[in-house]
């Protein structure tokens, strides 16, 4: 790259300034010769040049690329110091990543099969997630995960599970992070869609799904044209367990809500905490049918200036709801709109210009909504709210729900730029906001309690750093908690275009990394992550040192979907098959580098119920395990015990074989499944 002589001379200075400050204390006198001798020859290529000036010269790197490089380079065996769990978009999984090094340490798989962890391919406990996942009847195999949620206790991550929604089918899942692994999906049984979860309550108490949207609940068939009258939104809350890990469908309930759009939602904290907050947007009710001569929904769901803020008291409404003022659809318990109203459950707040994201500050003082056609964030007080309900300072909505005085529960308008989309926190007392039309992430301070935190004025725009291209969501470290890090935020951008080598028509995703430890205007750009994989939406970032999942299963025989010993774990020495009838029962262990048995005989015919072992307690030794053609791979992991069925169609031989890559002998890791023709 030809720099022109007046930057070289300056990039020059720059880079030995940084060269000096960064490398004095590595250099030792014997590389210093070495140094010298490569600097003085100019002609190499970068492949060859051995120091930092000449391979930024080379590379045509700025003293910014290289201080950004230092910052997030991780040299083998370096671990990072923060995770993020990132939706994985239509991909339906999760994606694990590290930062600041920004590698993808895994893929969790949830709503869509994964022949690597063997999810999906014939593992029962696999198979019954799919199973109880079902939408209407149909096992459904991919899902459109949007926004991750991280258990919490009084506010803060805890690193025990997570929550990930399908907006496609409204569904939501659970994750186990011990051992980083999918647990439950939970079909929601009024809703079509979802939108406004997962978010969770400070003690994860309640798992929040917002709809998006609105159809009959239960999805009912209903013209359009009754749509003010039979279409319906709703939130749900999903009682959490924390001791089985599993979400209560029995103990959980929903509030039907009037037809506008839900959006995002959520839940309070500190001093709001017990209530929850959705945005939402067509409150224009617009059907849609351009064919018809309708406006298209773009605009139809645009033409107001106003949306209305959920102001949800939770827990009222789980008082009402467990006193059983509910109606039933579906055989689920829903709290009615008319008596949400007469409860004092459900309030609105008007919220400006097709409104989108809702992140309620650290302390839970303040609710920040962006306006996706306005160029302010508008920042609701929780006093004022709380004392213009007291004030019975509302009117009613089409619906009757109290609609509270805009200007009574307003604190600021903060105006960033075009597209305000979603906001994060950090500690030092200032918002970050994603603006999606200036493709730019918006640092702004807060006031009230968190002047004292910076020194610059208050509720005003600090700095724009630009991303490249369209931001939608951002995340900063655990900058959604009530107790934000600050350090690193990472901007989920939606375009990509000219980032990187192209790869065809469709493109990487890209997250960028972005270095927010200093205050004032002065928040780097430090590296581009390509996602080939999925649509990722949001993102949660936790301190790495909270999570402590396991290196191996407790104990051999491990069923990680009760997470306890599995009644048909097989020890060594305790292999078999038995028949009974044209059922054949088979305990199998596997451990470097043999399975035994390493026969099966069976007939065409028979109903095969296999249990295999992975008896290995060192860290690492994973084992697979394939049977071609009847669509079998499993993965099983140290101490780890997983059980498929199958019916033997097709006779013939079969190879079964370890499709992990285990030791030397891992080709020598398999065995002979012969099916003996019926006649
Ligand atoms: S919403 S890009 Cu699907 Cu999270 Cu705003
Ligand atoms: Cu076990 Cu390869």
């Amino acid at each position: 790259m030809q720099l022109p002589d007046q930057s070289r001379s300056k990039l020059s200075y720059y880079i030995t300034i940084i060269f000096a400050l960064l490398l004095t204390a590595l250099v030792v006198a014997s590389c210093q010769k070495q140094n010298e001798e490569a600097v003085t020859d100019n002609t190499e290529t970068t492949g060859a040049s051995t120091t930092v000036q000449a391979v930024a010269e080379a590379r045509g790197l700025t003293p910014d690329d290289i201080l950004a490089a230092v910052k997030t380079y991780t040299p083998t065996g370096m671990k990072d110091e923060y995770i993020m769990f990132a939706s994985g978009g239509h991909a339906g999984q999760v994606f694990v990543i590290g930062l600041p090094s920004m590698r993808l340490l895994k893929s969790i798989a949830v709503f869509t099969p994964e022949p690597w962890q063997g999810y999906g391919y014939g593992a029962s406990g696999t198979m019954n997630l799919f199973e109880e996942g079902k939408v209407g009847g149909h096992i459904v195999t991919w899902g459109d995960t949007h926004h991750p949620a991280l258990s919490e206790t009084a506010g803060d991550y805890d690193g025990q599970y997570l929550f990930i929604n399908d907006k496609a089918n409204a569904r939501i899942a659970v994750i186990d992070l011990r051992d980083f692994e999918t647990k439950q999906i939970v079909k929601n049984p009024i809703a079509l869609n979802d939108h406004g979860g997962t978010m969770v309550t400070p003690n994860t108490d309640w798992i929040i799904e917002g709809g998006q949207y609105a159809a009959p609940l239960g999805a009912e068939y209903s013209s359009l044209a009754n749509y003010a009258d039979d279409y319906r939104g709703m939130v749900t809350f999903w009682k959490f367990d924390r001791e089985t890990g599993r979400v209560l469908p029995d103990q959980s309930f929903a509030l039907e809500l009037p037809p506008y759009w839900q959006d995002l939602c959520d839940a309070g904290k500190k001093v709001s905490e017990g209530w929850v907050f959705c945005n939402s947007f067509n409150t224009e009710m617009a059907t849609g049918g351009v064919e018809d001569g309708n406006p298209p929904f773009e605009s139809g769901a645009s033409q107001r200036d106003m949306d209305y803020l959920h102001i949800i008291n939770l827990d009222k409404a789980v008082e009402v709801a467990q006193s059983g003022k509910t109606i039933d659809v579906n055989g689920f318990p829903i709290v009615p709109l008319e008596t949400s109203i007469a409860e004092g459950l459900l309030y609105f707040a008007p919220e400006p210009k097709s409104p989108h994201g809702i992140d309620v500050a650290p302390g839970g003082e303040y609710m920040v909504i962006s306006g996706k056609l306005d160029p302010h964030v508008t920042v609701y007080s929780f006093e004022k709210i709380q004392q213009a309900i007291a004030d019975k300072n509302y009117t009613p909505d089409a619906y009757g729900v109290p609609v509270l005085d805009f200007d009574a529960v307003l604190e600021q308008q903060v105006e960033l730029g075009l597209g305000p989309l979603h906001t994060q926190f950090d500690n030092k007392g200032y918002a970050y906001t994603s603006l999606f039309l200036d493709s730019a992430v918006a640092r702004w301070s807060l006031g009230g309690p968190y002047s004292d935190l910076h020194d610059d004025p208050d509720w005003t725009l600090i700095q724009k750093t630009p991303v490249h291209y369209n931001v939608g969501h951002i995340a900063a470290a655990e900058g959604d908690t009530v107790s934000p890090d600050g350090n690193y935020l990472v901007s989920l951008n939606k375009w990509a275009v000219d980032r990187f080598q192209n790869v065809g028509p469709l493109l990487p995703q890209n997250f960028q990394l972005l270095d927010i430890s200093a205050p004032g205007a002065n928040m780097p750009l430090l590296y581009d992550m390509p996602m080939g994989i999925g649509e990722p939406h949001y993102a949660q970032i936790i301190k790495a040192d909270k999570l402590a999942p396991w290196e191996v299963y407790p104990e051999i025989g491990w069923n990680p979907h009760t997470q306890s010993v599995d009644a048909n774990a097989v020890q060594l020495g305790e292999e078999r098959i038995e028949r009974n009838g044209t059922n054949v029962e088979i305990w199998m262990t596997a451990v470097r580098s043999h399975f035994t048995p390493e026969h099966v005989e069976i007939k065409q015919g028979d109903h095969v119920i296999w249990h295999i072992t992975n008896v290995e307690r060192a860290y690492d030794a994973t084992h697979g395990f394939s049977i071609p053609m009847y669509n079998i791979n499993l993965s099983i992991e140290p101490g780890e015990a997983v059980t498929f069925e199958f019916d033997a169609t097709d006779d013939g031989v079969f190879s079964y074989y370890c499709t992990e890559f285990c030791s030397a002998l891992h080709l020598e890791m398999t065995g002979y499944l012969l099916v003996e023709p019926a006649n």
